[in-house]
């Protein structure tokens, strides 16, 4: 093999993810996305996205909310699941069925059986959207796994280590990608970066103008 196209080979090639930590880029093709996008729109005109407060007074710049029987918020009694929109007052809307059986398929892919997940998180990024970097530990058995879907615009998320120093390797969520956490994934630092313009294959009115919506499905209780 010539110098050269090794280098490249090495230049293009996808760094590893850590042990616990699956990828599966493109789960979702174009007709499932939108399939999927469908159902969310339901669950956002149900439960209206909202900004989260923080104790500063200042509030969070994404738009979130949940469906499932429970869904994390956070308020002056601090972060937690709670088991109705603070809006509207009523019980979070069901994850809908295609949803939940797809988050179920790809904790399967991924080696992981029996997860039954009873709160989705919605989070909405606009074109400025961004998450400090944290790790997701109000959940009440760490066993479970979290499975994540991205649609819209590529995320630049951001993946560290046990501890809040570590370094953090980038990796791009695009449209239709599905990320699992599970066993020594579980607990790592993360957050996004940054939303890329002009990177969404296509637009639907459950996912922000110039944005992206990511799903995270979990067991909660
Ligand atoms: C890696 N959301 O809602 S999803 C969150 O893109 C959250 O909106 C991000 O972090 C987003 O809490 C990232 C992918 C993700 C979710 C949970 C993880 C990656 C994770 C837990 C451990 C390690
Ligand atoms: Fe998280």
């Amino acid at each position: 093999m010539g110098a050269a196209l090794q280098g490249d080979l090495f230049a293009t090639a996808a760094p590893a993810l850590p042990p616990g930590i699956a990828l599966l880029r493109g789960h979702f093709g174009p007709a499932d996305s939108r399939g999927l996008l469908d159902d969310m729109a339901d669950v956002l005109a149900a439960a209206p996205p909202y900004r989260l407060r923080l104790k500063s007074g200042a509030f969070m710049i994404n738009r979130l909310t949940n469906c499932g029987a429970l869904g994390w918020h956070s308020d002056e009694k601090g972060y937690r699941y709670i088991d109705r929109h603070p809006g509207t007052g009523a019980p979070w809307p069901p994850i809908p069925a295609r949803l939940k059986q797809a988050a179920i398929a790809a904790a399967e892919a991924c080696g992981v059986a029996g997860f039954d997940p009873d709160a989705c998180l919605v989070n909405l990024y606009a074109a400025d959207g961004r998450m400090n970097l944290h790790q997701d530990h109000d959940e009440a058995d760490f066993g479970w796994p979290i499975v994540s879907f991205s649609f819209g615009n590529d995320g630049i998320f951001a993946l560290g280590g046990g501890r809040r120093r570590d370094r953090v390797q980038p990796l791009a969520l695009r449209h239709g990608d599905v990320l699992v956490m599970h066993g020594p994934g579980r607990m790592l630092f993360h957050g996004v970066k940054k939303i890329v313009p002009g990177t969404a294959p296509a637009a639907h009115p459950a996912i922000p103008p110039e944005g992206r919506l990511n799903l995270t499905f979990r067991r909660a209780a």
